[in-house]
């Protein structure tokens, strides 16, 4: 049998590392802003705990036969699965808490939810979410993920809703859980990416990577090659020339877990409009923007077409883009065949 004594010896902080759990990080990162309130990182504790939450209930998806689909569609036509409903379930009652969120909403609900429109002294924030990003991976045991964006509410805007109509770039924080062989949260307030990992037999994310850097370059591209023949002229160049080049493919159908291989490994993401989703096919306000925030703060670059993605300009809140991000030198070769 091990020795629990010499187990605690193989812990890092007996080699001078210190051991940071998401709480120490983000109390640390609020730290740093003397007249910071401590309502965002509520929100961001809210955001991990239904990490937590949502990724037992993925991990048990089988034993708890919760797969499937529901016989109901949601707001874009798509077949619900159980645990889409599930984990925007979670979502939604773990911020349903935290006083300091005015406005939430979801892929999975076509109208946004207005929690409180009063809030006396404090800074308020508005949510939104993917609460299970590539689920129809979810039958085959494939990765999964959650993607979220906080910005700040803006008491005078005529309507609430105009709260959640924001460039990317004025996003306060963002981020995505992914859950695949590990859970992953990757997160940033606007000062560097951070990386944790949960560690199930604590139930806590433990920091492994801080300041995290996206590789220059990195010879894979991620798309769903099968539309090939629907995309534009000029990603279709670019795909020739990079088979040219001998570069590798590799697609999950998980945004966040393909996008989360080309953060630590490069190479760049492509959903391009096709002849079925001119627009594109992902969300500009909860899938776009917050993985865009995510790869510049990491060094990449994030684009809809030609136009870098957080400026774009957003008129409704279920809203399609087309993405390329990734890698900052992948991404120029896509727009220099895009032009
Ligand atoms: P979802 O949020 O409904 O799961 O859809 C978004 C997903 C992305 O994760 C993924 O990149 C894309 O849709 C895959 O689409 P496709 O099957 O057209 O390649
Ligand atoms: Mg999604």
């Amino acid at each position: 049998m091990s020795d629990p004594l010499t187990e605690l010896d193989a812990l890092p902080l007996t080699r001078g590392e210190n051991l940071t759990n998401l709480q120490a990080h983000i109390l640390a990162e609020q730290a740093r802003h003397p007249n910071a309130s401590g309502t965002l990182s509520w929100i961001l504790s809210a955001l991990s705990f239904s990490g937590r939450v949502i990724s037992a209930k993925v991990r048990r998806a089988r034993i708890q036969s919760v797969l499937g689909t529901l016989d109901s569609e949601n707001v874009q036509g798509e077949t619900q699965q159980k645990l889409d409903v599930i984990a925007n379930e979670t979502l939604l009652r773990c911020l349903g808490t935290r006083a300091g969120v005015a406005i939430v909403a979801s892929e999975e609900n076509e109208e946004p939810i207005v929690l409180r429109r009063n809030h006396e002294g404090e800074r308020p924030y508005v949510v939104l979410f993917d609460p299970l990003d590539g689920s129809s991976n979810i039958d085959t045991g494939g990765a999964v993920g959650t993607i979220f964006s906080v910005l700040r509410y803006d008491r005078r805007a005529p309507e609430p809703n105009a709260s959640l109509l924001q460039r990317g770039a004025e996003q306060v924080a963002a981020g995505y859980i992914l859950y695949g062989s590990s859970t992953i949260l990757v997160l940033t307030t606007g000062n560097g990416v951070s990386m944790f990992v949960l560690d199930p037999s604590i139930g806590s994310f433990l920091l492994v990577a801080d300041q995290l850097k996206i590789p220059k370059t990195g010879k894979i591209y991620s798309c769903n090659e099968g539309n090939r023949l629907s995309f534009p002229d000029g990603y279709q160049r670019y795909l020739d020339w990079a088979q040219q080049e001998g570069y590798s493919t590799r697609y999950s159908g998980t945004m966040v877990a393909d996008v989360h291989r080309i953060l630590l490994k490069g190479g760049v993401f492509l959903y391009p409009p096709t002849k079925k989703a001119p627009e594109g096919k992902l969300r500009l306000l909860y899938e776009g923007n917050p993985m865009a925030m995510i790869i510049e703060q990491a060094g990449g670059k994030a684009f809809a077409g030609p136009v870098r993605l957080m400026e774009r300009v957003p008129s409704a809140i279920h809203q399609r883009t087309s993405v390329i991000m990734g890698s900052p030198d992948e991404v120029d070769h896509v727009l220099r065949h895009l032009a």
